[in-house]
């Protein structure tokens, strides 16, 4: 279908579709099993620039928005959705610096993940505090001219891998969400450190580890925006990095698609090839409809964010939780479509079924999605 992409998001579907089938696809399976982070590849792809897509051009940047996002996000996650969390995280980790950081904390900051000499990670999940984000139990507190932070943070992408830290702090208990505030820390601050690796079921080329703050100092001027803005901020941040999920799922889905119908035409059985039965193409046909469906609803809220950044929130959960859902289903009936076959690790279906979970778990459950959705319906259908 024609998404009526301008010319130069055609060429960052161009490059992105390059590194993936040239330097993702041929390592996949390998840095999966060696649980390896793709320094080399994110090398590459900041090499080709887009790691400054969302970076307005003063720092570096593209000046893009969601939706060229998206299209990297989508041919990477076509090749490996580990490689393509590691690259979208580093947006994560600095949306709050773009979203509420001064003019000075921007210069400091962004040019070097615009350019991916640094990399970025977003702290917000506490062993205690996932769905409910505002329950977290991390503190920050003014000591001079220094914030001393306390906490852990559990299950962030891209630890021990960044350079620069985004992360989420009590500076007031008393004020619920308004009591939370976001500040930068970077790695080698006193007092910081990350946990071991954890090891997963998927995206095992991304990093995960805990982020530990024991009394950790850092400058006064390392808040982003106001104390306070915290909750909101990373509210924000997580409407605008939500349909990036989208597409690693669109992504996902589309590879799942390549390999099934692939295989479906040449494996014979009962002396025909199997995409010549009926309920092999049916399974096909209903991959191709929920991806197409995914893709379009993905690029229309992101262009519908670009042009309404003060109304993202439904559009952004909407895509999240549809594509996903695609992408899981899509994974399953593609290991289905290929059986014994589809079910070795030889074979990258089977890998793609195990990253797909994530998509439904990470930056916001789908069950927390659809409640954001229903909040919203409820208070448009106050009247
Ligand atoms: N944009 C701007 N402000 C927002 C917002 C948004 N998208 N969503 C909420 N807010 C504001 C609310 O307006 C409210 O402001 P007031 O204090 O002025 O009333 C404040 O933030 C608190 O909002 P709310 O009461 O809805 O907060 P809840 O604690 O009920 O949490 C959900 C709401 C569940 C939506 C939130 O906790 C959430 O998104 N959870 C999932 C977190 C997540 O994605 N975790 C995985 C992280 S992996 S990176």
């Amino acid at each position: 279908m024609d998404y009526f992409l301008t010319e130069e998001q055609q060429m960052i579907v161009d490059i992105a579709r390059q590194i993936t089938d040239e330097r993702i696809i041929p390592r996949r399976a390998e840095l999966d099993e060696k649980h390896e982070f793709p320094r080399a590849i994110l090398n590459e792809i900041a090499q080709a620039d887009l790691f400054g897509i969302p970076m307005p051009e003063k720092f570096g940047g593209f000046g893009g928005g969601c939706l060229d996002i998206v299209l990297a996000l989508e041919q990477f996650g076509r090749g490996c959705i580990g490689v393509g969390t590691a690259f979208a995280a580093s947006f994560l980790g600095i949306y709050p610096i773009l979203i509420g950081g001064s003019e000075e904390m921007q210069q400091k900051y962004l040019p070097d993940v615009a350019t991916g000499r640094r990399f970025a990670a977003f702290g917000l999940t506490e062993a205690n505090a996932g769905s409910d984000a505002s329950g977290i139990q991390t503190t920050a507190v003014l000591d001079g001219d220094h914030w001393v932070l306390n906490g852990t943070k559990q299950w962030i992408t891209n630890g021990g891998e960044a350079e620069i830290y985004s992360v989420v702090a009590i500076t007031d208990r008393s004020k619920g969400p308004r009591g939370a505030s976001m500040f930068v820390v970077e790695a080698g601050d006193p007092g910081f450190s990350c946990g071991p690796k954890e090891k997963k079921m998927g995206i095992r080329a991304s990093s995960t580890t805990e982020l530990i703050f024991k009394d950790c100092r850092i400058p006064k001027d390392r808040i982003i925006g106001r104390a306070g803005t915290g909750f909101i901020t990373v509210m924000k941040t997580l409407d605008f990095s939500r349909p990036g999920i989208a597409a690693l799922g669109v992504g996902l889905a589309q590879g799942a698609l390549d390999e099934a119908a692939r295989y479906a035409k040449q494996r014979v059985q009962f002396g025909k090839p199997i995409i010549a039965f009926q309920a092999v193409q049916h399974m096909l046909a209903d991959m191709a409809i929920g991806i197409e469906a995914a893709r379009a609803l993905v690029y229309n809220a992101s262009r519908h964010i670009d042009a309404h950044p003060k109304n993202m929130s439904k559009v952004s959960s909407m895509c999240k939780v549809f594509a996903t859902d695609v992408a899981m289903k899509v994974a399953t009936d593609a290991v289905q479509v290929m059986g014994g076959y589809g079910y070795m690790c030889e074979y990258p279906v089977e890998k793609m079924m195990r990253d797909a979970k994530i998509l439904q778990i990470y930056e916001g459950t789908n069950q927390i999605q659809r409640n954001v959705i229903g909040q919203e319906l409820n208070r448009e259908y106050a009247q």
